[in-house]
């Protein structure tokens, strides 16, 4: 695939994915700064990454149940108020090579960086559905829609050739609150080819699989999109589901991501010299639920000890304040003494008390997603 590789490190893990373009960063790289760069930024694609060069003729199609269907230009969605929204996308298969451990699961695989976190340029999909006549705050629109199916430019197998697609319930994308953004820029800069140029859409809180890219439709439609990471994929299941028991209908699409936390400053076995050790890394929850506190222990979960939590220097976090970004990770830091050989573990809590499962086995699910279980570090102490 020509994607824009940057300094990306494709990934070889235990599942490699087939020929679209996946890649995650070093861990170490996601600690660096608040804002990941877009070339540290993981890249998911189910399909080849489409060319879009025809800026002038580009153009997002909404129709459906809708009285007037529209054609939106870029010229039309730059001269929306622009908004930019700090948030986190997190893939629902971010650390789901370690759940493959407890017993194989299908999916790329991935270490723990399959997130990112940027600052969204664009129109407010609230703002540009009013011009079709749908207005703020809408969950049953006048010809019965109720929700907003996103159609993308790539074509995927999995679709058999189709567009990717997905889509949310009406009432999220009329919210203004809600924040989604139809984004033609990532960190001040242009969106990149790998992540939709020119138009993409950013759901935040949401599970990254529904941040469309590469936007070519949007319908209003009665039912939920029927489309197969909405129906066939990207589902939670419990352990006692397998591929032969399987049954996708009694499941409803994943869509706000659970509170998650790791240890970025550490590989998952580090041997260390006794002393001071600093342990970092990101926590983020869904659903614009901030993280209330981390917890970091290096006995093996018998003592926990509180990181510090930040966002922007200068501006201290508190969850769910004014000045914090809601949709957006926090970094957190700890130092810690460790004189011996012991497993050092992160756990977040979110604004609302939900914590993380302990073990991966408890949430173990035949796609793999969702790993939100306790982060565990072997540190191993050389005298
Ligand atoms: N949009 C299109 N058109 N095609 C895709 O394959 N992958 C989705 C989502 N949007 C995808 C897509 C998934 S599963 C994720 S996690 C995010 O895009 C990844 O966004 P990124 O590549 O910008 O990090
Ligand atoms: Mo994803």
């Amino acid at each position: 695939q020509d994607g824009e590789q940057g300094s990306l490190l494709l990934k070889s893990n235990l599942i490699v994915p087939q020929e679209p373009f996946n890649a995650e960063p070093p861990r170490s790289a996601l600690i660096s700064s608040y804002l990941t760069l877009s070339d540290f930024f993981y890249k998911r694609n189910h399909g080849p990454v489409p060319i879009v060069d025809d800026i002038e003729r580009y153009c997002v199609s909404i129709s459906g149940l809708v009285d007037n269907p529209k054609k939106l230009f870029m010229d039309d969605i730059r001269k929306l108020p622009k908004y930019n929204v700090t948030a986190t996308l997190q893939c629902a298969g971010n650390r789901r090579t370690a759940m493959s451990k407890t017993k194989t699961v299908k999916g790329v695989g991935w270490d723990v960086s399959a997130i990112g976190n940027a600052v969204w340029g664009g129109a407010k999909l609230a703002d540009v559905l009013e011009l079709l006549g749908i207005s703020k705050l809408t969950a049953i629109s006048k010809l019965n829609g109720k929700h907003v199916e996103f159609v993308s430019v790539d074509k995927c197998k999995e679709e058999n050739g189709g567009p990717y697609k997905a889509s949310i319930p009406l009432i999220q994308a009329t919210n203004p609150e809600a924040d989604v953004v139809l984004a033609y820029e990532m960190n001040g800069e242009p969106l990149t080819r790998d992540h939709g140029y020119p138009l993409r859409v950013v759901v935040p809180g949401v599970i990254g699989a529904r941040s469309v890219k590469w936007l070519e439709a949007i319908n209003i439609t009665a039912q939920e999109c029927q489309g197969f990471f909405m129906q066939k994929d990207y589902k939670m299941f419990p352990p006692s589901v397998n591929w032969d028991n399987i049954n996708w209908s009694t499941r409803r699409p994943q869509m706000d991501f659970p509170v998650q936390c790791v240890i970025c400053s550490l590989d998952d076995v580090t041997t260390i010299k006794p002393g001071k050790v600093k342990i970092s890394g990101y926590a983020a929850s869904g659903g614009g639920r901030g993280i209330e506190r981390v917890d970091v222990s290096i006995d093996g979960g018998k003592s926990w000890l509180e990181a510090s939590r930040f966002q922007k220097s200068g501006i201290p976090y508190i969850s769910d304040h004014d000045n914090s970004d809601k949709w957006a990770w926090v970094l957190f830091e700890v130092t810690a003494h460790i004189l011996h050989t012991t497993e050092v573990i992160a756990k977040a809590v979110d604004s609302a008390a939900n914590i993380q499962p302990e073990k991966v086995e408890d949430i173990w699910n035949l796609r793999g997603i969702l790993n939100t279980s306790w982060h565990r570090i072997q540190v191993q102490v050389a005298h």
